[in-house]
């Protein structure tokens, strides 16, 4: 399988962890759909990350749709959305958070990278922060012990670590350990795990998509 997308993105981060804890060897192709579109074009028509290349050539994308299949190839037991259930109605309601807040993130990063200065939209940037402290504090209320499902990681953990850090990353004076405490410890317990560790996003490589180094960052 070819994984086409930068850990920067955190959807691509999402699904290269996904890989990485169920054990699928894969190939990671790192293109930017911003700055390399012509190579994830090839992948994917829409310029979008993540798309997964499966062996036979066919081409998922949306990463919704490509842990769903991950989790299709493994066996029931390692699947990290369970199947039915309350279980997966927990697990569907925080991922849903999490991506929620990932994507209002997404969309500040947009502002800050694409739109001159001088004509970014301050209530746009104020809105997608004030959501995604909103929907930080539904995933900081929910119970992690020590994950959000209980004894096993599951997406609703690697979703919401993912979307924090990139968070702690883009804006650290919201979204730190002092007000998100809960979010912040299990984000540390999750980097135990290579999966995390390895697929953190590169300081050098959000300085030149501009994520950092402005007025909010780091
Ligand atoms: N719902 C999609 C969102 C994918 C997405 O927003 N990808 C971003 C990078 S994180 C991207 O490729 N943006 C460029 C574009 O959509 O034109 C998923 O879960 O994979």
């Amino acid at each position: 399988m070819k994984l086409v997308g930068p850990w920067v993105s955190g959807y691509t981060r999402r699904v290269g962890i996904t890989l990485k804890l169920l054990q699928i060897p894969f190939e990671h192709l790192p293109y930017h759909a911003y700055r390399e579109t012509e190579r994830v074009k090839a992948f994917s028509p829409m310029a979008r990350v993540p798309a997964l290349q499966l062996d036979d050539g066919q081409v998922l994308i949306d990463s919704n749709a490509i842990v769903d299949y991950l989790d299709s190839i493994v066996p029931a037991d390692q699947r990290l959305t369970p199947a039915s259930g309350p279980a997966r109605v927990r697990a569907m309601q925080l991922v849903g958070y999490a991506s929620a807040c990932y994507d209002k993130l997404a969309r500040y990063c947009d502002e800050l990278m694409l739109r001159p200065e001088a004509h970014r939209l301050a209530h746009l940037q104020a809105g997608y922060r004030e959501q995604m402290e909103s929907g930080f504090h539904v995933l900081e209320a929910a119970h992690a012990d020590p994950w959000f499902l209980g004894a096993r990681i599951s997406q609703a953990d690697i979703m919401a670590v993912v979307a924090f850090q990139s968070a702690s990353v883009v804006i650290p004076r919201a979204f730190d350990s002092e007000s998100f405490p809960r979010l912040a410890a299990l984000a540390q317990q999750a980097m135990q795990f290579t999966a995390f560790s390895s697929t953190l996003p590169d300081l050098g490589d959000l300085q030149a998509s501009g994520l950092i180094g402005e007025d909010d960052g780091i």
